[in-house]
């Protein structure tokens, strides 16, 4: 069982409200001061997503880069589909052999392009359990696709404890089940892969919830993924109590969920508080309870 989680914090991103225009008129301030925060918070590695950043990913990677590198000295995380700006970025990256690279797909043009470039930088890989056909549609086909994907990286002398499976966190509307695989996925993945990493994109689970309502999906869906030792995830790190579950601060939590996910639920008559909200959350999150956004109140 995992204690602790290495936080990558989420919040400079192309789509965000500070970071996205600042990056897009090329104003580091309030890059730069998101960076400080999110490593204030407790951050492991900050990941600069810059989406598919079509038209000028090969300036707008590097420059996000030296930007952040240049104030603070995190381990970065450099995100995006564009194969092109990721080589770029990794270009002017500081500390390569401590980077991330985010993230490799099981799709053939994506790993000829971007192995060789996570060879040389001698980088952290997060591989995606993306395929040529979308998602996998359960464990067996994430299983697969990991192979695939450990297989290839390892002939490019990339070893084992620099890669970070990610089985894809989907969002609960789209019901309980995809997340059941990926937890799945997650307690066979010691056997698949021995030494290498996991991550999420926890937040992908409360995507079209409530803003009001997000931080405690997030929470106790970090929770379930520590069951199976999930070693880092791309979190809020704006969210305290996530944070504090991240370092291994809430250890009453994590076992009232993890008894809960072995079929021993405690009495709810006897829960209040932060507890209750877990308990709620966790019935919700394993399809135990319909989801809808009513779910804390039932
Ligand atoms: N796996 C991997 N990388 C990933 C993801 C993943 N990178 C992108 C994404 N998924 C994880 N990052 C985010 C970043 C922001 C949000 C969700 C996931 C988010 N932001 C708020 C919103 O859109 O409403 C707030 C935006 C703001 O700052 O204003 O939800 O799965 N390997």
């Amino acid at each position: 069982m995992a204690n602790t989680v290495k936080a990558i914090a989420e919040s400079i991103n192309i789509m965000g409200n500070r970071s996205g225009g600042a990056m897009k008129e090329r104003k580091p301030g309030p890059v730069v001061e998101m960076a400080k925060e999110e490593t204030g918070a407790g951050a492991s590695y900050l990941d600069l997503n810059i989406g598919p950043a079509r038209k000028d990913g090969t300036e707008l990677m590097p420059w996000v880069v030296e930007a952040v590198q240049n104030e603070v000295d995190t381990p970065l995380c450099l995100d995006t589909t564009n194969t092109d700006a990721m080589a770029a970025g990794f270009a002017v990256v500081k500390n390569k052999d401590v980077a991330i690279m985010n993230s490799i797909s099981a799709q053939p043009e994506r790993m000829e392009k971007l192995i060789p470039v996570a060879a040389e930088a001698g980088c952290n890989v997060i591989a995606l359990l993306w395929g040529p056909d979308g998602m996998p549609r359960d464990s067996n086909e994430r299983a697969a696709m990991s192979v695939d994907l450990m297989m290839a990286l390892m002939e490019a002398g990339i070893p084992n404890e620099k890669m970070l499976f990610d089985p894809i966190a989907t969002p609960i509307t789209l019901g309980a089940d995809q997340i059941a695989s990926g937890l799945e996925f997650l307690s066979m993945l010691s056997e698949i892969a021995p030494g290498a990493g996991s991550t999420v994109g926890l937040s992908n689970v409360s995507n079209g919830v409530a803003d009001h309502l997000r931080k405690y999906l997030d929470r106790t869906y970090l929770i379930m993924l520590m069951k199976h030792d999930i070693s880092t995830a791309i979190v809020n790190s704006y969210d305290d109590e996530l944070m504090a579950i991240c370092r291994g601060e809430r250890q009453e939590h994590v076992d009232m969920v993890h008894a809960m996910m072995d079929g021993n639920d405690p009495d709810p008559s006897t829960l209040s508080g932060v507890a209750m909200e877990h308990y709620k959350t966790y019935k919700a999150l394993s399809g135990q309870t319909v989801f809808s956004e009513s779910w804390l109140e039932l």
